[in-house]
């Protein structure tokens, strides 16, 4: 799979923000976690750390010159706890020390005295007692009351999906530089450049301009880094401003798993109503959703659950209500799908119970109730594709889902231990940032006098090839090759204001604001040669690298056009802005079009549940998935098969079990499973053919997130298959379905 790091991956010498060679007298940064989940701060003793061999300082919030405080949506997260401490793992203070070794070893030495008060981690708990973060938000569609009577069948029931880890290869890292005009240079392994240069200018009482913020690339982030960056280049932004001299800190994997944030909980209500001929009429849901300690992006996650209640489904009656619950965990963030999965996964388990209530299989129901071209959905926007039908029905073409039915009954009959179960899983998912005003780009593209071509933008290379795909951008516009292109840095000092790299959009947002510059520039040369040739500028074309007139070949290659453009003074770089256009959203209706379009396609999984051990596998998934205009097929596909296994590990394997006390229990891989390479079922990937896309970057849609949501098939493929065990077992609706509870669900 072809990737613009591929080499420097394979070989190990691709660079991380850790591996960037550290400046004279570098001092290395520990921070001292919070013991407890709960409690008031009676006592914090550094002297004895202090005092430490190699030890140059210990901070604390009072070290802090300007706010102590983190918050990106709503500020109420400060960078080290004063007065009271909300999670285990929170930030106390921040030793630093000349060796790694000596910052870690010190940290037994601080003393710590903390009132212990109960902890909440439960988000109905919270709720109930009005731990309530923003304040609970209701999208709605028709009159869901009225319609319950007018419905043949309703089912209502209570749906659990649990968090998940990221499990970035890269750990959370940062290295800071104080500059000589008083600010800070920090690298960091962020998908928020902007966001960590804005809140460590807040903390320091700095200007933005003096603070500079450069990402080279990520060892994958998967949202964990959009928000959750902030806090590890803030600490050691503060110390390197303190003390004069750079600072690292990076987080070894059992701190970073104990103590970042990662995908929410949600615990859910649903009722679901339906007609006898299997036609969803009303849907009602209640989202409560454990935010954590902290706001962090959580009000927007739960916009994003909303968006996402109805998924795939035209549903003409809707009421789904969400409330961001503030409890003793960790603040839980962005992870790949930004709270539209666990929004998915309850409307998955209302249809799978009204099957079973109906006596027809699920697929039956999903497929009758597939949005359509100009259908409304609850936001009150209308879906702009008819490609979400016609990738089921593309999928069904390819492997006919009423005879893979037939084979997986067939094969429940004639085994008695072993069972297999079906799911189809169709995902409707809205590509822009919900907040509007995120979805603007700026890119800078430099033309060198060799025709070589740098750009710098604000997506972040995590591994996801964004970087590829906006020099196929560039390559195109320009009509030269590709190993022309290279992608510099992110850096805020070319690139300001940057947006997230995240909610799927960095091709879209950063590919159209390269292909504005490039166009620019591309104007300037063709001016430039119509201009010395006397003919009209829409006769110059560039192509292949060469200058035509028509259909005329100019002798003229793009090295010598660029030599000869410079001599001329024609300005060879270009800076352009891009707006996504047409979209906005009213927050107090709730209505609007808050989205460019959407990302859509069907997957069917099957799985296969050993009756004796009780352990469940899945065996094939195969996706219909639409990309438009593939602006790189390998990267693409790689895109889809990754997000499928996270999906399925959310699913199935992943499982974050915390003491009663708040404290992690799972805090290593070797206690949190992901799946692994034995644990990939076959998975089969058709782009669908022939869909047309005007809106996203040169014909391609976006595939960063989408595919994630497949592997919730995982999950109700494998209840399908306890169900072949033992009909009338009770629906199981709580992620995940780990080995031990479906085992546990054959032996009641
Ligand atoms: N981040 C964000 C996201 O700030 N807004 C979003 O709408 C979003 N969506 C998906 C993933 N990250
Ligand atoms: Mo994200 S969940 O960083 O797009």
């Amino acid at each position: 799979m072809k990737h613009d790091d591929t080499l420097l991956h394979v070989r190990g010498t691709a660079r991380y923000v850790r591996d960037i060679p550290v400046p004279q007298g570098t001092l290395y940064a520990a921070p001292v976690p919070s013991p407890i989940a709960h409690g008031k701060i009676k006592r914090l003793d550094t002297s004895a750390a202090a005092a430490h061999d190699g030890v140059v300082a210990v901070l604390t919030a009072r070290d802090i010159p300007g706010q102590n405080q983190i918050g990106n949506i709503i500020q109420d997260e400060p960078l080290l706890a004063a007065g009271e401490v909300d999670y285990a793992g929170q930030p106390l203070a921040l030793i630093v020390a000349e060796s790694m070794a000596a910052a870690r070893g010190a940290r037994p030495l601080i003393e710590i005295e903390i009132e212990s008060l109960p902890p909440t981690l439960d988000p109905r708990q919270a709720f109930a007692r009005g731990e309530i973060i923003g304040v609970p938000r209701t999208f709605a569609l028709g009159d869901v009351d009225q319609a319950w009577s007018r419905c043949h069948v309703v089912v209502n029931g209570r749906a659990d999906s649990g968090g998940q880890e990221h499990v970035y290869l890269e750990t959370q890292s940062a290295l800071a530089v104080r500059q000589d005009h008083g600010g800070v240079k920090v690298y960091s392994a962020t998908q928020s450049p902007t966001v960590v240069q804005r809140t460590i200018a807040r903390v320091l009482g700095l200007a933005m301009h003096q603070v500079e913020v450069d990402v080279p690339r990520l060892g994958g982030a998967f949202g964990g880094k959009e928000d959750q960056a902030t806090a590890w280049a803030a600490l050691a932004a503060l110390a390197s401003f303190r003390l004069g001299r750079p600072v690292k800190l990076t987080l070894n994997r059992h701190e970073d798993v104990g103590w970042t944030g990662k995908r929410h909980p949600y615990s859910s209500d649903y009722k679901i109503g339906l007609t006898e001929d299997g036609k969803i009429l009303a849907y009602e849901v209640t989202f409560y959703q454990n935010a954590g300690a902290s706001a962090d992006l959580s009000p927007a996650i739960l916009e994003r659950t909303l968006f996402h209640a109805t998924n795939s489904y035209f549903i003409p009656h809707v009421r789904a209500t969400a409330a961001s619950c503030r409890t003793n965990l960790p603040p839980f963030t962005a992870f790949r799908g930004f709270g539209g999965p666990q929004a998915m996964f309850v409307l998955e388990a209302a249809i799978t119970q009204a099957a079973a209530a109906l006596h027809v299989p699920a697929a039956e129901i999903q497929r009758k109730n597939l949005l359509r071209q100009g259908d409304e959905l609850p936001y009150g926007m209308g879906l702009e594709t008819d490609s979400l039908v016609r990738s089921w029905d593309e999928l069904d073409k390819r492997h006919d889902l009423k005879a893979c039915r037939a084979r997986v009954a067939a094969f429940n009959r004639s085994h008695a231990l072993t069972k297999k179960g079906l799911a189809v899983m169709p995902v409707c998912f809205g590509i822009s940032f919900t907040t509007t005003h995120l979805n603007q780009a700026v890119s800078l593209v430099h033309v060198y006098t060799d025709g070589s071509v740098g750009i710098s933008t604000a997506a972040v290379e995590m591994g996801q090839g964004v970087h590829r795909k906006i020099r196929r951008v560039a390559a195109r516009t320009l009509g030269i090759g590709l190993d022309r292109i290279r992608m510099e840095s992110t850096n805020t000092s070319r690139v300001a204001n940057t947006s997230p790299t995240a909610a799927s959009s960095g091709a879209d947002l950063n590919g159209q604001a390269t292909r504005l510059a490039c166009l620019q520039i591309l104007e300037r040369l063709r001016q430039a040669i119509a201009a010395d040739r006397g003919c009209l500028v829409e006769q110059i074309h560039i192509d292949r690298e060469e200058v035509l007139r028509g259909h005329e070949r100019l002798d003229l290659s793009w090295e010598e056009l660029i030599a000869w453009a410079y001599a001329r003074r024609v300005p060879l770089s270009a800076y352009a802005g891009y707006a996504t256009p047409g979209i906005h959203f009213d927050k107090v209706k709730e209505k609007g079009r808050p989205f460019a379009y959407h990302a859509v396609g069907t997957a069917v999984v099957e799985a296969t549940v050993d009756g004796l051990r009780g352990v469940p596998r899945i065996d094939s998934v195969k996706i219909v998935h639409d990309v438009g205009q593939s602006l790189d097929p390998a990267t693409d596909r790689g895109q889809i098969e990754g997000g499928l296994m996270q999906g399925i590990g959310w699913m199935t394997c992943e499982e974050l079990v915390y003491s009663p006390e708040g404290k992690i229990q799972t805090d290593s891989l070797a206690t949190y499973k992901v799946p692994d390479i034995g644990a990939t079922p076959e998975v089969t990937v058709h782009f669908l053919e022939d869909a047309p896309q005007q809106v996203g970057i040169l014909g391609a849609k976006t595939v960063g997130e989408p595919p994630l949501m497949y592997g919730i098939g995982a999950y109700f493929a494998i209840l399908d298959a306890l169900r072949a065990f033992r009909p009338e077992l009770p629906l199981i609706i709580q992620a995940p379905m780990t080995a031990e509870r479906t085992f546990r669900a054959l032996r009641p």
